[in-house]
């Protein structure tokens, strides 16, 4: 519904290309709503955590360590379909298969350097969002726009 909530996060690649405005611009363009942001040194602990479900894959370890390599923007984005639609905007895990005009398939060919985080599922987006934010970081707003984003 239009109240979907997901967890985005810019990685230490994507601040460092200076990618934040172009993805912030990209889910504001879209019509989906800011609800938190902060920009974060995520600890290895929070990190693992974060990616438990990989822990068993090969480059976990180096995934955690990419991850802390430095401050990542963290991000809640809500409305209708978020989720889906956040992963449609971002491409494929690898940007090198991933389509133009998608953010990865835009910005970089490396799956190490794939510059963003999605949420990909209802129960991740919760679990997620849950992890990196307190609940009073979030923020319920009206923006004066929805009557012409939603009919
Ligand atoms: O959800 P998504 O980020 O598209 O991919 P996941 O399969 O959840 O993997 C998480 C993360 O791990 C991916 O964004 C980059 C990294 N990674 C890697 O460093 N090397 C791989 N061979 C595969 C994934
Ligand atoms: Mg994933």
């Amino acid at each position: 519904g239009v109240n979907e909530r997901t967890f985005i996060a810019v990685k230490p690649d994507g601040v460092q290309r200076r990618l934040v405005g172009e993805i912030v611009r990209r889910f504001e363009k879209k019509g989906f709503k800011l609800v938190a942001l902060k920009l974060v040194m995520a600890s290895e602990e929070l990190l693992k955590e974060h990616y438990w479900h990989l822990r068993n894959r090969p480059f976990y370890n180096r995934l955690v360590r990419d991850m802390s390599s430095g401050p990542i923007v963290a991000m809640v984005w809500q409305g209708l379909d978020v989720i889906k639609t956040g992963r449609k905007m971002m491409g494929e895990t690898s940007p090198s298969d991933s389509m133009p005009a998608t953010i990865r398939g835009d910005n970089g060919v490396e799956v190490r350097r794939n510059a963003i985080h999605g949420s990909d599922s209802v129960e991740s987006a919760h679990r997620e969002i849950s992890l990196w934010f307190q609940e009073t970081e979030l923020s319920s707003w009206d923006v004066c726009s929805t009557n012409w984003i939603y009919s």
